[in-house]
C-alpha cells in the first residue's frame, strides 16, 4: 500500500523503534499518518509551526516546554523534527498504568518524572529553582490567585522536600514532591495518540 511504501523506516528500524518506544507497529503506522498530515510542506520533518496547528495544542500551558522536548537533542536545538525523533519524544507521553510499566520503558513513572524535571529545569542547571517552579505553577493554575499566595504555595512546596536546604529542588527532591501525583496517567498527550 501507499503508506508502507512511503514509510521512512526500514523494517529493522521499525522493530528497533517499536522496542525503544513501546509502540506497536500499528500505532507507529497511525502516527506516521499523523506526522504526514502535520508535515504540510512534505519536508520529512516538522517545524514549530506544524505543532502549533494541532488541535488545542497552542493553548497548552506547557506548549513551549513540550516543544523544547521535541526540538532538543544532546543539548542542541533541532531545526526540524524527523519521524523517529517525533516517535521517541511522544513515547514519554504515552499514558501508562500505575506501577505496571517497567522502569526502563519511556512511559514509566521514572521516565516521565525525568522528562517533567527537564521541562521544569528551564536553565538546565540540574535543579528547579523557586522561580522555575513559580513559572510552571503559574501557567498551570487558571483560578484567580495573587502572586503572593502563589509564592507562598511554591515556598511551602519546596520547604517540604528541600532536604539539603539549598532552596532549590534537586531531582531526588522532585521525586518526593510528585510522589502522590498519578504521573503515569496525567503526563500524556492524548491528542497525538488517538
Ligand atoms: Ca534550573
Ligand atoms: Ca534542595
Amino acid at each position: 500500500m501507499g503508506l508502507s511504501s512511503s514509510m521512512p523506516l526500514s523494517s529493522e528500524e521499525m522493530s528497533n523503534i517499536c522496542k525503544e518506544t513501546g509502540f506497536s507497529k500499528a500505532l507507529v503506522l497511525r502516527l506516521y499518518l499523523r506526522f504526514k498530515i502535520l508535515d504540510r510542506r512534505s519536508a520529512g520533518c516538522l517545524e514549530q509551526e506544524d505543532f502549533l496547528k494541532v488541535g488545542h495544542f497552542h493553548k497548552n500551558p506547557f506548549r513551549d516546554r513540550i516543544l523544547q522536548l521535541f526540538f532538543e537533542e544532546n543539548n542542541e536545538t533541532l531545526t526540524g523534527v524527523t519521524f523517529p525523533k517525533f516517535l521517541k519524544t511522544l513515547a514519554a507521553f504515552r499514558p501508562a498504568v500505575e506501577n505496571k510499566t517497567p522502569p526502563d520503558q519511556p512511559n514509566s513513572r521514572e521516565s516521565k518524572t525525568k522528562v517533567m524535571f527537564r521541562m521544569l529545569d528551564v536553565d538546565k542547571d540540574g535543579k528547579i529553582s523557586r522561580f522555575e517552579l513559580f513559572d510552571a505553577v503559574k501557567s498551570m493554575i487558571h483560578v484567580n490567585i495573587s502572586e503572593e499566595e502563589l509564592c507562598s504555595i511554591v515556598e511551602r512546596a519546596i520547604l517540604e522536600v528541600d532536604e539539603d536546604e539549598d532552596g532549590m529542588v534537586s531531582y531526588e527532591e522532585f521525586v518526593q514532591m510528585v510522589q502522590h501525583i498519578p504521573i503515569e496517567e496525567k503526563f500524556s498527550l492524548r491528542f497525538l495518540l488517538t
